[in-house]
């Protein structure tokens, strides 16, 4: 890269932190101009300095409210705030909507504050590189903080989340299924959970279930840091000074740059790993052989139709085995089901369990004659836990189906280092 290369000139600019130099940049790295790999690694050299925060969670969760309170926040303290919004499922250049909606905050114009939107373009996998090159440049342009906000929790979020030092899931209240969804994946990689909107209705409860849930996780946790819930309304700027001092307590344990130190932990540990290869009818032989000596399997008819790396698809007929005193369906027995669909997709690959976490949710009924199957899926599958999803459906007389229960698990793993951990502890 010679003196007189336009990108040489542009990075020498973007290390004064020339604003609009900076805007030229993230625009030729967004556009993968000839060059932006060797331009990428340069700027990752000057580097390492300031404090990158993720903030994800499903869409309307309230990211971008929290986003501006927090721009607020370390723009009172005097630092200089960058904010970088990805859009991964928005193939429009520019991810106006979001970008606009952040910029439309009262910070925008702040002369230490630079707001800058990136979007999914049908990029091919491409979405966390240019977001790692974006994040490099305003850290190298000379920003204390760089915030990244990116939506639910799909791949290429947990992808987004790696890059950032201090991994901030952001949750709504009283939305169970909401919290199921969070619970499927993206939990396991929150540094700081937060419940925004704590002035709805359920929020208290919302905090409850979810340290519930981080009790269990707790044990197998990586133990210089423990994952908080806090809940914030950040309209009125409740629980905010609480999550900027979480923030930075987080930065001191854990540091900054971590992505330059190829120190992702998320989307290493979390990756899925590739399943043994056998052919389908080979799965189906081991989950039924499994089922026979399963008592309950057994004693309550259910049987194994489908099978495979991390699925299993256990079905029932019911009769009065499985009738209660209402004259429908014992939910004990849905609970059966499904946990037995579970159980033989997590222990598909051999025996894993050391611990599990399961919640159910029933939507609706089945009485006798009704014929019930439970599909287990295997949502992602790390080193040290894997989760899962049954959906638990009732076979309708026109060859129709009717959702009767959802039901999700998460497993950790047997033989894991934390697993070892936490029974040297116990033990
Ligand atoms: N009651 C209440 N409403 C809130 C709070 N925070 C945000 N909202 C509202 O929730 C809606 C969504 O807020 P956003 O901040 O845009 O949420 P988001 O997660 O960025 O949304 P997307 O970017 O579209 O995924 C808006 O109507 C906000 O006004 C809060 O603390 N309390
Ligand atoms: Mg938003």
């Amino acid at each position: 890269m010679g003196a007189n290369d336009p990108w040489q000139t542009l990075i020498s600019r973007v290390l004064a932190g020339e604003r609009r130099s900076i805007a030229r940049l993230l625009s030729r790295l967004d556009d993968r101009a000839p060059g932006f790999e060797v331009a990428a690694r340069l700027l990752a050299e000057h580097a390492g300095r300031a404090h990158v925060v993720g903030i994800t969670g499903v869409p309307g969760a309230g990211k971008s409210t929290l986003v501006n309170a927090l721009l607020g926040a370390w723009l009172a303290q005097g630092r200089k705030v960058a904010v970088i919004a990805v859009d991964p499922s928005s193939p429009i250049h520019g991810g106006a909507v979001l970008g606009d909606r952040v910029r439309m905050g009262e910070h925008g114009a702040h002369p230490n504050a630079y707001i800058r939107s990136f979007s999914a373009r049908g990029a091919l996998g491409g979405l966390s590189h240019a977001t790692r090159a974006a994040a490099d440049c305003l850290d190298a342009a000379g920003f204390d903080k760089v915030l990244v906000e990116t939506v639910g929790a799909g791949q290429s979020e947990t992808d987004i989340m790696a890059l950032a030092d201090t991994r901030v899931v952001v949750c709504p209240p009283g939305l169970g299924d909401e919290v199921q969804a969070i619970k499927a994946g993206i939990l396991e990689i929150a540094d700081l959970l937060v419940i925004t909107k704590s002035d709805l209705p359920h929020a208290d409860a919302t905090v409850r279930d979810l340290k519930d849930m981080l009790a269990l996780r707790r044990r197998f946790g990586q133990r210089d840091w423990n994952t908080r819930v806090m809940p914030v309304h950040a309209p009125a700027s409740k629980g905010i000074d609480e999550l900027v001092a979480a923030i930075e307590e987080h930065r001191s344990v854990r540091g900054c740059g971590t992505r330059l130190n190829g120190n992702a932990p998320s989307s290493a540990d979390e990756s899925r790993t590739t399943p043994p290869d056998a052919a389908a009818d080979d799965w189906l032989n081991r989950l039924q052989a499994l089922a026979a000596r399963d008592g309950p399997c057994v004693t309550l008819g259910f049987e194994v139709i489908e099978g495979g790396a991390g699925s299993a698809t256990v079905t029932v007929t019911l009769d009065d085995r499985h009738i209660n005193f209402f004259g429908s369906c014992h939910g004990g027995i849905v609970f059966a089901l499904a946990d037995s669909a579970f159980g033989l997709a997590s222990n598909s690959y051999g025996p894993i369990a050391a611990a599990i976490d399961a919640h159910i949710a029933f939507s609706s009924a089945a009485g006798k004659g009704d014929r019930l199957v439970a599909r287990a899926v295997e949502l992602r599958r790390g080193r040290t836990l894997a989760v899962y999803r049954v959906d638990v459906h009732k076979m309708r007389d026109d060859g129709g189906e009717e959702i009767v229960s959802t039901f999700t698990g998460t497993v950790f793993i047997r033989g894991s280092k934390s697993d070892a951990a936490a029974e040297t502890k116990s033990g």
